[in-house]
Formats: C-alpha cells, structure tokens, sequence
C-alpha cells in the first residue's frame, strides 16, 4: 500500500441519481435506491462515488438548478436517506463525494425571489448580477451555454420591463454576484453543513466561471473554453484570476476538518475537491490544483482528444506535465452526464466535432469500433498515474441513446437551441441491471423518466457479472490490477513503440512495472519479447498479437 493521499490516485464512480435505481418506484432514480445498490460498487472495486446534485430543485436542469443547498427534493428522498447513504457507503469502504453547484441557484432560490421583490439596488439583487439594459437590448452580447442571450429581463411589480439579469445556462439559473461577501460565507457555510453530514469532499460545478470580468465586456467568441481557436484567449465569463481566492478559502475550511500540519495528520481522512472547469491550455487548468486549492480538476482533454496515438500522447504528456509542476495528480475522465457516451463517441468518425446530443439524421456510430475502441480507451486511462473518474453504466458499456424520441427530451438545450442541439438526455438514460426486470432492474414498475433503448438488455450488469469477456469484467480487472500495482502513484516514461502505436511504462511506488501498449493502427502488432499480457481489451486476445484498436497491459518476464 502507499502513503500517498487518497485523493491523488482515487478512482471515483459519478452516480447520477435520477437515473441510477429507483427505489419508490416513481420512474426517478433516488438515494434509497442508491444506498440499496452501493454493494456493486464495492465489488467493482472504485474508491468513492460521486453523486450528482440531489438537493431541492424545480429540475430545470436536472438539479443543477438549487433551490435549497441544506435539503433533499422529495423525488431523491430525504436528508435522513442522504445520512443513511453516506453511512453505508463508509462502511463497504467507499467515499461520498457531493456535487456543489455555486455559480448560480434557481431561480426558485429564496434569494432569487427575495431579489426580485426588492427591486433594483437592493442589497437582495446585488446577490446576483442586476443590470439596467440600453433601451430593450440587454447588458450586453454574452450568449447562454445552453442557447439564446444569457440574460433574462425582469418585470417590476407595476408591470414594466424592469433589469435583466445574467445567466450562464437556463433563465431558472441566475448566475450569483460573487464579490458579495454574503454569497462567500453562504457557500463557506454550505460546505460545513455538509462536511459536518460526513461528505468526503465535493466536485464543483462550473468551477471556471464564478467571477465575471469587470464591467462584463462584451465577447464574440465560442461560449466553450475548449472550442477556443487560441487557448491563450481568456472569454470574460471564464476562468478569471479572481476565482482562485474563493478556492483558497475553500481549501482552508476542508484542510481545519483534518489539518495536514497536525502531527497526527491521516492523509485517508483527507476531504476532498474537484473542479469542473472546462479550462485549456493545461497550464491554466493546473492553477485550479495548486497545493491551496483544489485537490483534481477533470481533465478534459484527454476525453477530447481524437482517437490517434499523436494526439493522445501530446495530451497526456502536456497534461502530466501542467500538473508535476504544481504537484498535482491529473484526474482522467472519458465520460459524464454532459457528453456522449465514449462508446458511441469513439464510434463516431475520427475528427467528428465533439457533438451535444447524437440524433437520427446525424452520422450514426459504428456501435462495434465504438465498443472496441472504448474498451481500450478505458485500459489506457486506468493505466495512467493520477485519478480517474467513472460515469456510471460505462463500465457495461452502455452507448448514448441516438433514438429519442424528441417530446421525451428534457435538456434545457434542446428547447433553448430550438432543436439545433440535441442535448443530453442520450448520455442520461436510466441503468440497467437485469435484462428480464422491468425497466431492467432500475424500478419494479418499469416506469422510467426518460425510455430505455432495446439494446440496454443484453448489456445489464446481470448478463456481465462472472463473465470473463464482458466490459464489466474487464473494469473490475482493471482496477483491482491497477491498485494491486500502483499505478495511481505510478511514474510514465513513454516506449516508442512505432507509428500508431501508443507505449508507456508506469513503475508504481513498490517498484512494480506495468507496460500499457495500445494499437491505434489498422493492423496487429506483436507483444513485445519478453513479455506478459496482464490485462487484454480485446475479448479475443491472444497474448501474442494485439489487434487493432487495442490495448493492453504488460509485464516483464525478463
Ligand atoms: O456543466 C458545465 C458546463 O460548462 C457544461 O455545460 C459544458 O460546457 C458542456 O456540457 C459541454 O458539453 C455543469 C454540469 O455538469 C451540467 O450538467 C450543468 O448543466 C451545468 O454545469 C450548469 O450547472
């Protein structure tokens, strides 16, 4: 076992709890259901789960609109089912970690209405960002993430148009004025009560977004960091110096629950944070895990980058390399609830634009390369050094849902867009864990939020447990070579190992040596001599060859 914090090599399981298991039967996902299934994580061998927001919430975003930091919305249960969630997951040994959404409530809030019936100027509306419009335009040209203006005129209590108010995603999201030092001890505040419950830290949402530039000039550039042409461009929405202040305070709050300069300091009692900040290039996104701050940061350019052996170790060597220098570890992701599923993501042409939903008239993928190269996508990323994180049903290989029917959607996007994106509600579909269940195993009355596809059945995790070929069978391979071998708190050196041919080696603390070779060319390449295949993404392998979109892990025999 190594010293090192939990933290730095922690594979984390997100749940997405309205979709996971329905305990009541209501068609939503819930904590009761959630607590009920909590052995199979165990047995999959993660480290801790990430639960999406469960709080009070009109669900405009699927809660990532709180109305209410302090409590559970009735669909999810209540806060004893939070306690009784927390307390079971700690005793099979995983940790909670909960989502914190700071850079806007609902509109629903108690501080939003208070600030609309305050009127302009009001300490109330300076919780949020108020501003007077010229003429009937608004403040200015900033678009919303999710479509359409990003601002939302009020009326005032006699019926004229009255301010406008910003926000970043949907109009039930008013994004909070964060210079207001009443919103920086609420949230100081929120974090406690939680922390107090138990929690093992949080991921945060929109991490990059909580402080606007002065004077909120306009921008004509892409809403998406990432979309940026010139990664140096710094869109005034967007990772701005001043957030980093906010996370230091943060940081202090998590550190006092567990000082690291106590003598008795235990670094497995250690509270954690995630920033979700959609932040390039590396070197800006690694000032978010400075030792005063946050503890990971998803990395999104590994999920981004297209399927080529070039791309791929330009993006981890650049990643690696942003995060030794502040001694960070790099937290990899390949999926979550706001993309498509890498295996219809990889199944897609290589170079196809990262899209926001896949619908019918869209290129279809290929389901069978996706599967492939997903299979070894997952075999690189968990034989990488840092942490990972898992989005729940990726380990069955379940794909995005290209068939919805367009009434079902519930993304703000796909109303806000007017249809032009999709959304996404393909990536959000409920789980299946029995292929003869009804809504296979999510409920017991086969109600179900949004439709399952057909092809669910064959993949739940019932027709997977035991079966040495299945993709579950292979992540629970994965991760228990991988914590058997250190490769968490691993070292890379690169292999070269010809054109196409992605090679790394990781020697882990106990000086153990793992070899992850992934064939990106159209044709098999050997194993090299003198080793071992320890783990196989190919069902088929047969420790001689590896096949094309292919990866495995090796050891040496010699
Ligand atoms: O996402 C933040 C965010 O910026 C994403 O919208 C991202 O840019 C986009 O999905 C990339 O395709 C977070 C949550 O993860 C998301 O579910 C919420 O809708 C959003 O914040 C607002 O809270």
């Amino acid at each position: 076992t190594s010293s090192a914090p939990w933290w730095r090599e922690a594979v984390i399981y997100q749940i997405y709890p309205r979709s996971w298991a329905d305990a009541d039967g209501d068609g939503v996902g819930d904590l009761p259901g959630i607590t009920a299934r909590l052995p199979y994580l165990a047995d999959l061998g993660v480290d801790a789960v990430w639960l999406s927001p469960f709080y009070v919430s009109p669900q405009a975003d699927a809660g990532y609109d709180v109305a209410d930091y302090r409590d559970i919305d009735p669909v999810f249960g209540a806060l004893s089912d939070a306690d009784a969630l927390i307390a079971r997951a700690h005793e099979l040994g995983l940790r909670v970690i909960v989502d914190l959404v700071p850079n806007h409530t609902s509109d629903e809030h108690a501080w939003f209405r208070a600030a609309l019936a305050a009127g302009p100027g009001s300490p109330e509306r300076d919780r949020y960002i108020f501003r007077d419009g010229s003429g009937d335009e608004p403040p200015n040209n900033w678009s919303s993430v999710f479509g359409g203006s990003a601002w939302t005129r009020v009326t005032d209590s006699d019926g004229s148009p009255g301010q406008w108010y910003l926000h970043l995603f949907d109009v039930k999201q008013p994004d909070l004025n964060w210079e207001n030092p009443q919103v920086r001890s609420e949230f100081e505040d929120i974090l406690r009560f939680w922390l107090d419950r138990g929690v093992d830290g949080f991921r945060v949402d929109v991490a990059h977004g909580l402080v606007k530039a002065q004077g909120l000039p306009d921008w004509s550039g892409p809403m998406n960091m990432l979309d940026l042409p010139d990664p140096t461009q710094r869109p005034p929405m967007w990772d701005q110096d001043g957030v980093h202040e906010i996370y230091r305070s943060w940081r202090a709050i998590l550190d006092s629950y567990n000082p690291p300069s106590a003598a008795d300091h235990d670094p497995s009692r250690d509270r954690a944070m995630c920033a979700e900040a959609w932040v390039d290039p590396p070197e800006r996104l690694a000032r978010y895990v400075r030792p005063d701050e946050f503890h990971q940061a998803f990395n999104f350019d590994y999920l981004n980058a297209p399927w080529q052996a070039d791309s791929l170790r330009a993006t981890i060597t650049a990643s690696l390399a942003a995060d030794d220098a502040v001694g960070a570890p790099t937290t990899w992701v390949l999926s979550n609830h706001d993309v498509v599923r890498h295996v219809s993501r990889l199944g897609l042409p290589v170079g196809t634009p990262r899209p926001n939903g896949i619908g019918a008239e869209d290129t279809q993928p290929d389901q069978e390369v996706g599967a492939r190269r997903a299979r070894a996508a997952t075999t690189i990323m968990l034989a990488l050094p840092g942490g990972a994180y898992i989005y729940q049903g990726e380990e069955l290989g379940l794909p995005e849902h290209t068939a919805l029917p367009d009434e079902v959607r519930q993304d703000p996007t796909f109303a806000r867009t007017a249809g032009a994106e999709l959304g996404r509600d393909g990536c959000r579909i409920p789980m299946a864990w029995e292929k003869d269940s009804p809504a296979y195993g999510f409920n017991d009355t086969g109600n179900t939020w949004l439709p399952q596809p057909a092809e669910f059945a064959d993949l739940a995790a019932d027709q997977q447990v035991g079966v040495t070929d299945s993709s579950l069978e292979l992540y629970r391979t994965l991760l228990t070579t991988r914590r058997d071998r250190g490769i968490g708190s691993g070292t890379l050196s690169w292999v070269d190992a010809g054109a196409d041919v992605l090679s790394f080696t990781v020697r882990g603390a106990t000086g153990e040596q793992t070899t992850l070779l992934a064939n990106l060319s159209a044709e098999p390449v050997n194993v090299p001599p003198g080793h071992q295949v320890l783990v196989d993404s190919d069902p088929a392998g047969d420790g001689a060859r590896v096949a094309p979109d292919t990866a495995v892990w090796l050891r040496r025999t010699s």
